[in-house]
C-alpha cells in the first residue's frame, strides 16, 4: 500500500492536540507545507525568526512566561543554534518540543545528513522520525516526553522536498514593477570588470553562473551556510585588498547574518561592493514573507551602520545608469535592488564550486 505522504494540516492537528499556543519558526523546503496551515489557525501565535539562533532563546522565554512554545525550522539551523540547545535547551531543562526539517535525510552524500543524527545523540536529546501522516502521533509521544523529562525532544521531518504540491505561493501584486533578479545581474555581470564575485546561497547562485563572464572569479554557493556570503565576502576582501570583491546576498540570508553590517563597516574595506537583491520573500524555499517585510529599510540599515555609500534602486535604468560610478567608489558600498518576488520552484542551488584549499590556489594566481 502507498504511503500518505505528510500534510501540513496533520501535522498541525496533532501539534494544536498538544495545547501549543506559539510557534517559533523560520521556513525551509521540509516544511514548507507547514505555512498555510500554520496561517489559518488564528489560535496559534506565529513568530517568525531572522535566524535560527533566535528560536530558542523566544520558546524559553515564552514556555518561562506561561504559554506552550515549540520551535519549527531545519536541522541547518539547529547546528547554528548549538550554544542555545546546550545553556538554555539542556542546562535550563526546557520542556521543548523541536520540530526540525531534516536535510540530509538518507543522503550518504549530505554532511547534513551524516552529522545531524550523531549531534542530537551527543547531546541525549531524543528524537523521532515524521515520513509520512501516519507518523503524527509521535508528536505528541515527543510533547509530552519532552514536559515528563524537562529536556527538548525532537521530531525529524524527513522525506525532503515531498511538499512541493502544496507550497506556499505569494503572487505578484497587480502593478509591481520591480526588476527581475537577473536582469540586474546581467547589469552587475556586465560592469564587475575583475572583480571577484561571491553568490549567496539561493537564487543568485542559481542565476549567476548562467550569466558570469569570468566564473574562475567566482564563488557560488559559497559557503553553502545561508546567510554567510557577506562574513565570507569581507574575508575575501581584506585578504586581496587590490581587487574589488563583489557580494551577491538575498535579503532572507542578510537577515541571517544582520551584525555582518556592523562588523564590515567597522572594517570598512575599500574594494567591498555588497548587493543584497531584496524580494521580501525566502523564494527557495517557497515564498514566505521574510520578517519585517515592508517595515524595514535595508539601507537604512547599512547606512546606520556605517557603509561609506549607500544605495537602493527599483528600476533597473536607474541601477545601469548608477553602476559604473558605483563600481569605482571607495567602499565598503552597500545596494539594495528590490527585485520581484517570483516563487515558482527553480531547481535548488547549484553545488559549491570548490573547497578551501583548490579555492585558495585559484585566487593565488591573481594576488
Ligand atoms: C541555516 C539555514 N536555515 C534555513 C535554511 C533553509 N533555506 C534554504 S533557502 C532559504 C530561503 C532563502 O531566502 P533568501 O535568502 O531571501 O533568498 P531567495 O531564496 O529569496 O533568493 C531557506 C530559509 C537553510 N538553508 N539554512
Amino acid at each position: 500500500m502507498d504511503k500518505k505522504p505528510l500534510t501540513g494540516q496533520r501535522v498541525l492537528d496533532e501539534v494544536m492536540k498538544c495545547g501549543i499556543t506559539h510557534i517559533v519558526w523560520l521556513p525551509d523546503a521540509e516544511t514548507r507545507f507547514m505555512y498555510d496551515a500554520m496561517n489559518n489557525k488564528p489560535s496559534l501565535t506565529l513568530v517568525p525568526v531572522c535566524r535560527e539562533g533566535e528560536a530558542i532563546p523566544i520558546a524559553a522565554g515564552l514556555i518561562t512566561g506561561g504559554k506552550k512554545a515549540m520551535v519549527l525550522h531545519q536541522n541547518t539551523g539547529f547546528f547554528e543554534s548549538g550554544d542555545s540547545v546546550r545553556g538554555l535547551g539542556l542546562d535550563f531543562q526546557l520542556p521543548l518540543l523541536l520540530l526540525l526539517g531534516y536535510v540530509g535525510w538518507r543522503n550518504e552524500t549530505s554532511s547534513t545528513g551524516k552529522y545531524f543524527e550523531p549531534m542530537l545523540d551527543a547531546w541525549g536529546i531524543k528524537h523521532y522520525l515524521l515520513e509520512t501522516d501516519d507518523d503524527v502521533e509521535r508528536i505528541s509521544m515527543a510533547y509530552n516526553e519532552a514536559v515528563d523529562t524537562k529536556r527538548p525532544v525532537a521530531v525529524l521531518i524527513a522525506n525532503e522536498y515531498q511538499s512541493k504540491r502544496d507550497r506556499h505561493i505569494d503572487k505578484i501584486k497587480p502593478g509591481q514593477t520591480m526588476m527581475d533578479s537577473l536582469e540586474a545581474e546581467n547589469v552587475i555581470s556586465r560592469h564587475r570588470h575583475d572583480a571577484i564575485v561571491v553568490a549567496a546561497t539561493h537564487t543568485s547562485s542559481r542565476e549567476w553562473p548562467q550569466i558570469s563572464s569570468s566564473l574562475d572569479l567566482d564563488i557560488v554557493n559559497l559557503p553553502p551556510v545561508m546567510g554567510k556570503a557577506s562574513s565570507f565576502g569581507l574575508g575575501m576582501a581584506l585578504a586581496i585588498p587590490t581587487r574589488k570583491v563583489i557580494i551577491l546576498d538575498a535579503d532572507g540570508a542578510l537577515l541571517m547574518n544582520l551584525g555582518s553590517l556592523v562588523t564590515i563597516a567597522n572594517k570598512a574595506p575599500a574594494n567591498l561592493v555588497h548587493f543584497v537583491m531584496e524580494n521580501g520573500v525566502y523564494r527557495t524555499t517557497g515564498g514566505q514573507p521574510i520578517p519585517g517585510v515592508g517595515k524595514i529599510s535595508f539601507r537604512g540599515l547599512a547606512k546606520e551602520a556605517g557603509y561609506r555609500q549607500v544605495y537602493e534602486f527599483d528600476k533597473l535604468n536607474d541601477l545601469e545608469n548608477a553602476i559604473e560610478k558605483i563600481m569605482n567608489e571607495t567602499g565598503p558600498t552597500f545596494v539594495c535592488i528590490k527585485v520581484q518576488r517570483l516563487t515558482e520552484m527553480s531547481p535548488f542551488p547549484c553545488a559549491m564550486n570548490g573547497d578551501a584549499a583548490s579555492l585558495s590556489k585559484q585566487f593565488k594566481k591573481i594576488t
